[in-house]
């Protein structure tokens, strides 16, 4: 029997609506044309959610030291050397690291086991890594942890500033609501991107502001004061409703123009029309992301881009506003639970008393709350470094990858005495050093709530049951906590009765006191919330829902204790490491298109591998050159914390003295390319949010021995190798590799990775040009291909994946290139139509288009999910460009 099941896509904080269509083992999934997120359409990854459920790489019994067991144990383990630390060092030698990828409910019962039962505040986050200079950003201003707008905004605005945002690329159903509305709106909204490097999203701008990195400060002080001059204060709002301006001015009027093209690079005449344009369009919005929070001025960042909101009075009203995107899928559902070593459930705040009280009271904890702050992230890894952490819970995120300094991090979980982790797979860098690994539910099998950046709440639903022992992360924290003493506390049945708990804690004693109240859900049954459409909150109890506002702020009442809004002074700091002669480079680092962040879920996905299959490191083009780094040649990047050596990749994009490096690539799948071992642990000082996009590195080009190309059917158990990559291919998996020293017999190194017993290879050997290649053959069937060259090897990769996947003749495939009659489709642009970079070229060029509907009617790419379409744009672009040199 076919059933079509309504969940929520477990990626970006955009939110998608998904509706799967389940006949019995199959499961297909499709847009949820009623969602109020995305009406429908899905990104690539989210149409690409079918291919991740596999269960080859799950965790599927509980482990203790390694070895399976069964869940009594592995559980009355954890519960007893919790007990034993707390019992012999207090509540603050043990800690839980959790993640914006935890359900609501799983969020809320780990928050209220820590800091209402164990009685420590030690739980944080990795939306400490994430979101947490929005939160003390919008605390400082508003009072509140309030993202004020919804998604309509972005299509009612004349102008959209996006700042430290890869819109295109991170929240593509987003960046498709504003390409749409600029289609049906002749132009409108205008785009101003500003970031350090050129991006997919800078495609759509109609100004690309390319500032130093580190230095929006200066940039939205610059538009205070531009602001001030253009007499665009609203008189009333700031009157009424706000506090602090005049020494928000002060500052912002050291800003000459003069001074802010300076320290943020941009020419004068690019800072005035961007101020220009603001002044010009009262219904602006400022979009701002990773660019913003993750730096140790990240706070001021986002307090400098909120003053320029409030005094122009753009706020709550449709069309403009402030716009802090999340970036995982539950960033706002951790928030609203209080999941922060700093915060109090349902948006209270853990340095106030009577907020303790009323949180304490509710839960009927056994002790007064802990009215100290826990240990924030990076804080919370230099305790279990130095052993004041003796028992560390990690859920759902993978910090031996995600955290800085994490060499550091490895080590400290070398050192812990106890390490739990709960995954969804079983080989990840973290895992590797846990005690004990519990296997949790992943997308598709669990069953709660989650809510995205408007504020939306919306339900996952189970698709399967499920698979081997795998259980609930909210089951296995309750399983934890009555095995520690608190059954009664914790004795939920089903994750209905946690949503309700929430939600009438959400209302207790608020009265309109605090901005986060779904109380109207306070009495929700098992299958109310089986059936409970997505949501926007406020949802007070007693209220009609359509009486309710969609943003906040509308009516000026702010959260402070005198409910107005404040404007806080931002000064201008440099990122904490400046270039050096012995480190000269800024290390910028983000997200790809197709990849999830440590690939533990994207990485198995053949379709996602398509669009890039390597990690690199992008820098311009005189950089490279006086480095002596050649295209597709080798370059390490170090610094006194770590080293990864990557794929270089040589591009106008970056401004010189940057470098960009994507955050994906773990142990899991390349020799030597955590990116996030070069980060300094340098924070915010009022978030603590780590610096993730400003170290300061020392680059070199890299002369390997040997560059080769393979392609196997199964993953190589080792690789001896300097440099290796593994994607995912259909059939199979394909490797990119290099090696420092000579290979002493390529014949044998090709076997090894094939992992095949005996095989007929077809071989061709050029010793005095250093070259070799074959291909392994059983039985007519084709088993690898190995292409090895002194250089790097020019063996047409989409080609070749594809001869591989199909059945083919093993002297074609030796070749390397396509037959003459045939061309390599190039790297996957359009991976929904499977549309490479020449195909699109030669159609550019052949055919004379001049239009991306052009080459999408010509060659489909680009009409399914629509993310590809900033780089045909692109591809566009430099043709056209190209044509005129
Ligand atoms: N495909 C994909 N999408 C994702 C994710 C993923 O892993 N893959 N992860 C999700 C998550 S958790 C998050 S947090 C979001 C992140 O979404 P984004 O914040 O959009 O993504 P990033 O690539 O981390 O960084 C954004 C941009 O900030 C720029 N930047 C660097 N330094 C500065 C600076 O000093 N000033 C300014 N103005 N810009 C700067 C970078 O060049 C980069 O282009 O994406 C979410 N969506
Ligand atoms: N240098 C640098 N570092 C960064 C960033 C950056 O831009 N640059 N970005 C930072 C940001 S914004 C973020 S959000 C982090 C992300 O960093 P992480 O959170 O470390 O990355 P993920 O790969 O998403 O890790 C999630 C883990 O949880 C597992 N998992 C998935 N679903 C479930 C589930 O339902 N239950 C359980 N128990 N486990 C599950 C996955 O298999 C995976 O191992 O990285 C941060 N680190
Ligand atoms: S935009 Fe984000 S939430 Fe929507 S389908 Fe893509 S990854 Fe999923
Ligand atoms: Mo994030």
């Amino acid at each position: 029997m076919t059933q079509t099941i309504n969940t929520t896509c477990p990626y970006c904080g955009t939110g998608c609506g998904v509706t799967a269509t389940v006949d019995g083992e199959r499961i297909s999934v499709a847009g949820d044309a009623d969602h109020p997120a995305n009406f429908g359409r899905l990104c690539v990854k989210g149409s690409a959610l079918d291919q991740v459920m596999g269960l080859e790489g799950r965790l599927l019994h509980p482990r203790v030291n390694g070895r399976r067991t069964n869940w009594d144990e592995a559980l009355d383990l954890v519960a007893q050397k919790f007990r034993d630390s707390i019992a012999a060092h207090g509540p603050d030698s043990v800690a839980f690291y959790v993640s914006g990828q935890l359900l609501t409910e799983d969020y809320y019962v780990a928050n209220k086991l820590m800091k209402g039962f164990i009685g420590s505040a030690n739980i944080d986050t990795n939306s400490r890594l994430c979101m947490s200079s929005s939160v003390a950003g919008h605390k400082r201003a508003f009072g509140s942890d309030t993202v004020p707008g919804c998604y309509e905004d972005l299509e009612q605005a004349d102008l959209i500033v996006l700042t430290g945002s890869n819109l295109a690329w991170c929240h593509p159903i987003l960046f498709q609501r504003i390409a749409r509305a600029r289609e049906q709106r002749g132009g409108r909204p205008l785009v101003v991107n500003i970031d350090p490097r050129r991006t997919a999203t800078s495609e759509i701008a109609d100004l690309h502001l390319q500032l130093a990195p580190g230095s929006d400060v200066a940039l939205f002080l610059g538009l205070l004061d531009a602001l001030r001059r253009a007499r665009k204060a609203d008189k009333t709002f700031v009157k009424r409703h706000t506090e602090g301006l005049s020494d928000a001015l002060a500052e912002a009027r050291q800003w000459t123009l003069a001074r802010v093209a300076e320290t943020t690079g941009l020419p004068p005449h690019d800072l005035r029309r961007f101020y220009d344009l603001v002044i010009a369009h009262d219904k602006c919005v400022t979009v701002y992301s990773q660019g913003v929070n993750q730096s140790s001025a990240g706070a001021d960042k986002v307090n400098a881009i909120l003053n320029t909101h409030l005094y122009a009075g753009r706020i709550g009203k449709p069309g403009c506003g402030p716009f802090s995107v999340t970036g995982q899928p539950n960033a706002m559902g951790g928030r609203e639970v209080g999941g922060l070593a700093n915060m109090l459930a349902a948006h209270m705040d853990l340095d106030n008393a009577a907020h303790r009280a009323l949180v304490g009271d509710f839960w009927n904890a056994p002790a007064p709350l802990p009215d100290k702050p826990g240990l924030k992230a990076v804080d919370l890894f230099k305790a279990a470094h130095d052993g004041r952490i003796k028992a560390l819970w990690i859920m759902a995120t993978n910090p031996v990858d995600s955290l800085p300094d994490a060499d550091f991090v490895r080590d400290a979980l070398k050192k812990c005495p106890f390490v739990v982790a709960s995954d969804v797979v079983e080989k990840t860098d973290t895992n590797a050093h846990a005690h004990v690994l519990l296997p949790a539910l992943a997308w598709g099998e669990k069953d709660g709530t989650v809510t995205n950046s408007e504020r939306r709440i919306s339900r996952q639903r189970p698709l399967r049951a499920a698979p081997g022992e795998a259980r609930a992360d909210w089951r296995i924290i309750c399983d934890v906590a009555a095995r520690m003493g608190f059954r009664d506390a914790f004795a939920y049945k089903h994750p209905s009765e946690i949503f309700a708990e929430h939600a009438r804690l959400s209302g207790a004693k608020n009265g309109g006191a605090r901005d986060f109240d779904i109380s109207a859900h306070a009495e929700i049954s098992a299958a109310q919330y089986d059936r409970l459409a997505p949501f926007q909150w406020p949802a007070p109890a007693g209220e009609a829902p359509d009486d309710q506002p969609k943003r906040f702020f509308a009516d000026g009442k702010f959260f402070t204790p005198g409910r107005k809004a404040r404007f806080i002074v931002t000064s201008f700091r440099a990122p904490a490491a400046t270039p050096d002669a012995q480190h000269p480079f800024v290390l910028n680092t983000g997200r790809l298109r197709d990849q999830w962040h440590t690939m533990t879920r994207t990485g198995d996905a053949e379709k996602l591998a398509q669009h890039i299959a390597e990690p690199f490191a992008e820098l311009n083009p005189l950089d490279a050159a006086r480095l002596g780094v050649e295209a597709a040649g080798l370059v390490r990047l170090g610094n006194a914390r770590g080293e990864v050596l990557l794929r270089a990749q040589i591009s106008e994009r970056q401004r010189q003295g940057s470098i960009f490096v994507p955050i994906h690539w773990t142990d899991q799948f390349a020799a030597n390319a955590r990116v996030a071992a070069l980060i300094a642990p340098v924070v915010d000082p009022v978030s603590g949010q780590p610096e993730s996009k400003a170290a300061t590195v020392a680059a070199q080009a890299v002369a390997p021995a040997w560059f080769a190309f393979a392609l196997t059917r199964e993953k190589p158990a080792h690789i001896d190798a300097a440099y290796w990559a593994l994607a995912r291919t259909p059939g199979g998996w394909r490797i990119e590799l290099a090696g420092l020293a000579p290979l002493a017999d390529p014949e044998v190194f090709a076997r090894s990775l094939f992992c095949v017993g005996d095989c007929e290879l077809t071989a061709l050997r050029d010793e005095r040009a250093g070259a070799f290649r074959c291909v392994a053959a059983k039985d007519g069937e084709i088993l690898g291909a190995f292409y090895l060259a002194p250089e790097p090897v020019a063996v047409a990769r989409a080609w070749a994946c594809e001869a591989f996947a199909a059945p083919s003749a093993p002297l074609a495939l030796l070749a390397g290139q396509p037959p003459r009659d045939a061309r390599d489709p190039g790297r996957k642009i359009c991976v929904c139509l499977n549309v490479g970079v020449n195909t699109i070229l030669d159609a550019i060029r052949d055919k004379s288009l001049i239009s991306v509907e052009q080459i999408s009617d010509a060659t489909g790419a680009g009409t399914g999910c629509g993310s590809c379409r900033p780089e045909i744009e692109r591809l566009l672009h430099n043709a056209a460009q190209a044509a005129t040199v």
